[in-house]
């Protein structure tokens, strides 16, 4: 029984949990992704939510969380539902790039987060001095920290909008990925309580 619901219930949605130090550009990418437009920002205080359709009948939605000191605490409270973590860095900040790094580690070492996909971007690549995605995944130590999962450095420049399509639909079929695992396992685990 489990397996033809399985075969019905095909993975229409998910959710994505944004997060990075403040002024990453997560909430102008945002826009940019939902209206291919940029708006001036200020600091997010709390969150926005916003859902993009990346394929016909699949759809994502984007929680764009604060990113300043204060707001990070709150970061926990966002991780349960995630189906994947879009994470952003201001890549021609190399002044916090190390604290950036120990934020994303400590969101990696969360219980609910496992196996979550990630995709990082190496955002404002316009900006000169910026670290390249190369550079990124080397100072993240990506293949170790995230080698229980799928994870992807994407160059972007969310002005322009550059990188970001490549961005949704690596995170598209990530999350298809992912969501078709955890139905299997519940599904699993249904039965063996039968
Ligand atoms: N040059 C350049 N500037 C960018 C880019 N992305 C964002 N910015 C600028 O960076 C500043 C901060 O952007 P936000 O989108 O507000 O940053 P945020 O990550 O949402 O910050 P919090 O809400 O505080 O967590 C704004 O002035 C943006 O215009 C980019 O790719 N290139
Ligand atoms: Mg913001």
């Amino acid at each position: 029984m489990g397996l033809h619901n399985t075969k019905d219930s095909k993975v229409k949605q998910g959710n994505i949990l944004m997060l990075g130090l403040d002024s990453a550009g997560k909430s102008t990418l945002l826009y940019k992704l939902k209206y291919n437009d940029v708006f001036l920002t200020i600091p997010t205080i709390g969150f926005n939510v916003d859902m993009i359709e990346t394929e016909k009948d699949f759809s994502l939605t984007f929680w764009d969380v604060g990113g300043q000191q204060e707001m990070r605490r709150l970061w926990c409270n966002f991780l349960e539902n995630a189906d994947g973590l879009l994470y952003v860095v201001d890549s021609s900040d190399k002044q916090r790039l190390e604290e950036s790094k120990k934020e994303f580690e400590l969101i990696l070492k969360n219980e609910f987060i496992k196996s979550v996909p990630v995709v990082l971007l190496a955002n404002k690549q316009d900006l000169p001095g910026a670290v390249n995605a190369e550079e990124v995944t080397r100072r993240f130590n990506m293949k170790k920290y995230c080698s229980d999962r799928n994870w992807y450095v994407q160059p972007c420049c969310a002005i322009t909008g550059e990188g970001l399509s490549e961005a949704l639909q690596r995170l598209t079929v990530f999350v298809k990925n992912h969501r078709r695992s955890k139905d299997t396992s519940t599904i699993f685990k249904q039965n063996e309580n039968l």
